[in-house]
């Protein structure tokens, strides 16, 4: 890495160049991640556990935005009100010290051992009525905080085996659960949007409402699906298999897209939580490009652990890299838009995809008489079939970009 002059905003450990993360980038990272000192199912700690305040300066200097939390990242359960308030007063020091912000909050509804079957769609009552409980709680807390997302992440809703629950209580209980706090949340007059996280599994044998897909069809059964989008993850989706930023670009053309988790993962493996775009880069690159060309204004949000290897630096080089990678990416994207030969062939798509046939097109809207003229419509599919679309040269195009040769 090279070493440049230092500004304020690049600490000398960095390079001092266009990429240089600042707020107004809009990048966040929840307590858990940096905070995370390395434990495993294999092995223990192996960094001290950083406070929240402590968390918040760093980040700060980094160039960050923001941190999310969930209520314990913050405040230890079982916690009495006096400990709450201390530890909620030194944090909003803090913040209002470093001008740091808490965009996103979520409840931990997956550590204690309370949890172990499920939170909002236990099969035990009075746990679900403690999910409820819990949750009510840290919203009061997120809303205090400044938060305009809460996010659900649905760590302990699954099971192992099907014969102790029937699927589709598991998803009327989740319903009837984010119904009563939407209720809640509109009835204390808080301004506040849920976002819905899919994972297919880990740490249960299997999640309900596995993909962003699902979480989708199921907002729409909601008695308040305006409040209500997704918070897709780098991670889980490709744990699925499935193409990430296919799942984001669904949810930004629903209006659905209501935050993010970014971070990298290898094909065909457990959530690895790594760097984000420490793998797949040409997916990072599609994703950072559909986020920018679709001017999306939400924030750039961090859910990944540093490698167990490392010690407090390396958890900041992890964390400032991170933003760096983003801001790389975007000037990819930056490159390819202004690259003269791509330009040509999305102008040559672009072309192809508006011209009028047969009197309709290139959007069809049904109506009698253009239905009529396009069955009556003779189509010279030899010739339609015989130009090819050049894609060959368009990915090589994207790849050299991305290889740092165009
Ligand atoms: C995971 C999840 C979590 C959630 C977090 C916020 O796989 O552990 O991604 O990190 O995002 O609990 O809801
Ligand atoms: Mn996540
Ligand atoms: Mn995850």
């Amino acid at each position: 890495m090279s070493q440049r002059p230092t500004n304020s905003t690049s600490p000398s450990r960095y390079p001092n160049d266009r990429f240089v993360p600042r707020p107004e980038d809009h990048f966040t990272f929840g307590l858990w991640t940096v905070g995370n000192p390395g434990r495993d199912p294999f092995g223990l700690a192996v960094r001290e556990v950083m406070s929240s305040v402590k968390i918040v300066r760093e980040l700060a200097k980094l160039g960050a935005y923001g941190v999310n939390l969930h209520d314990e990242d913050l405040i230890p359960f079982g916690s009495s009100t006096a400990e709450r308030d201390k530890i909620v007063r030194d944090f909003k020091g803090a913040l209002a010290e470093t001008g740091m912000k808490v965009p996103m909050a979520t409840t931990n509804l997956f550590s204690q051992p309370v949890f172990r079957e499920g939170a909002f769609t236990s099969n035990d009552a009075a746990v679900r009525a403690l999910a409820l409980q819990k949750t009510m709680r840290s919203i009061d807390l997120g809303v205090e905080l400044g938060a305009s997302v809460y996010v659900f992440w649905g760590g302990r809703e699954g099971l192992e085996t099907n014969a102790c629950k029937d699927p589709r209580d598991a998803v009327k209980r989740f319903r009837e659960a984010i119904n009563f706090l939407c209720e809640y949340s509109r009835d204390s007059g808080y301004d506040l949007k849920f976002a819905l996280e899919a994972k297919p599994n880990e740490p249960r044998g299997d999640i309900f409402l596995p993909t962003t897909g699902h979480m989708l069809a199921f907002i729409y059964t909601l008695e308040h699906p305006e409040m209500v989008g997704v918070n897709p993850e780098v991670a889980h989706e490709q744990m699925s298999g499935l193409d990430f930023s296919h799942a984001v670009g669904q949810a930004i053309e629903a209006g659905k897209l209501f935050h993010i988790d970014l971070n990298g993962q290898k094909p065909g493996r457990y959530d690895q939580d790594l760097r984000f775009a420490s793998e797949d880069q040409k997916g990072a690159f599609f994703l950072v490009k559909l986020l920018e060309d679709s001017r999306w204004d939400g924030m750039r949000h961090f859910d990944s652990h540093p490698y167990r290897t490392e010690d407090e630096q390396g958890v900041w080089d992890f964390a400032y890299y991170s933003m760096r990678s983003y801001l790389i990416l975007k000037d990819k994207v930056a490159r390819f838009h202004a690259d003269p030969e791509i330009k040509q062939i999305l102008a040559t798509l672009e072309k192809r995809s508006t011209t009028q046939v047969a009197g309709v097109g290139p959007t069809f809207k049904y109506d009698k008489k253009s239905a009529a003229a396009l069955k009556a419509h003779t189509f010279d599919t030899t010739a339609m079939a015989s130009v090819g679309y050049e894609y060959e040269r368009l990915d090589q195009l994207t790849t050299e970009v991305l290889l740092g040769v165009r």
